[in-house]
């Protein structure tokens, strides 16, 4: 399954201009989905506190940008459809407070007492700060939970960073970023996308 257009609205208003490497198709491997993940399409965005998850959020869905960080406190979901393959699916993007740790199983995500649905979704998307480079470490170790916590791969991981618009040219072209970036492609075999919420 593919998903051929991430957005009807304005994923060109949150790409172009910013983006170098564009690959934000996410593809399942394998034959038909697990009766959990049928429906609509599900993804979650995780990421260390202030990288702007919620702002990509808020532009991609509402064109619009919140300047101040206010830490995201409940569950948010945000809902759209969009294209995939020649039909038109339902899109549930779910927002939520900065995780210390990725549920490690079914069992823990319900005893926490606030159940995110982490565990059911489709795809992951990990967001880091382009200007700051440590959040890249919350997108490794994140992705390594959710490898360790499934015995299935019927899931897909994004990298996204963000705050393209913060970095110089310098640091844009810097050896760090290419490479986060060639560790995600090649090695993680993902998606990495570099953009600007503003
Ligand atoms: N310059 C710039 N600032 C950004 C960008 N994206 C987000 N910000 C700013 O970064 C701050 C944090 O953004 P949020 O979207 O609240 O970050 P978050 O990841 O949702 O944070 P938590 O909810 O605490 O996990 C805000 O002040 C945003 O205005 C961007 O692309 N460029
Ligand atoms: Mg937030």
């Amino acid at each position: 399954m593919m998903w051929s257009t991430i957005s009807p609205t304005n994923s060109n208003k949150l790409l172009i201009g910013s983006t170098r490497s564009v690959d934000y198709r996410i593809t399942l491997e394998g034959g038909a989905e697990p009766p959990w993940l049928q429906g609509p399409l599900k993804a979650a965005f995780l990421g260390a506190s202030g990288v702007g998850k919620t702002s990509i959020l808020q532009q991609f869905f509402y064109h619009d940008f919140p300047r101040t960080h206010q830490t995201t406190t409940k569950r948010k979901v945000y809902k759209s459809c969009l294209v995939c393959d020649t039909c038109i699916r339902e899109l549930m993007v779910v927002d939520v407070p900065p995780q210390k740790r990725f549920p490690e199983d079914n069992f823990a995500e319900w005893n926490n007492g606030h159940p995110l649905g982490l565990r059911t979704v489709h795809a992951y998307v990990l967001v880091f700060d382009m200007g700051n480079l440590e959040t890249f470490r919350y997108c490794r170790s994140m992705r390594d939970q959710i490898l360790d916590s499934f015995s299935h791969r019927d899931f897909s991981l994004i990298v996204v960073g963000n705050k393209f618009d913060t970095i110089t040219e310098t640091q844009a072209n810097s050896q760090e970023l290419k490479d986060i970036s060639t560790l995600v492609r090649k090695h993680w075999r993902c998606g990495y996308v570099e953009c600007s919420a503003q």
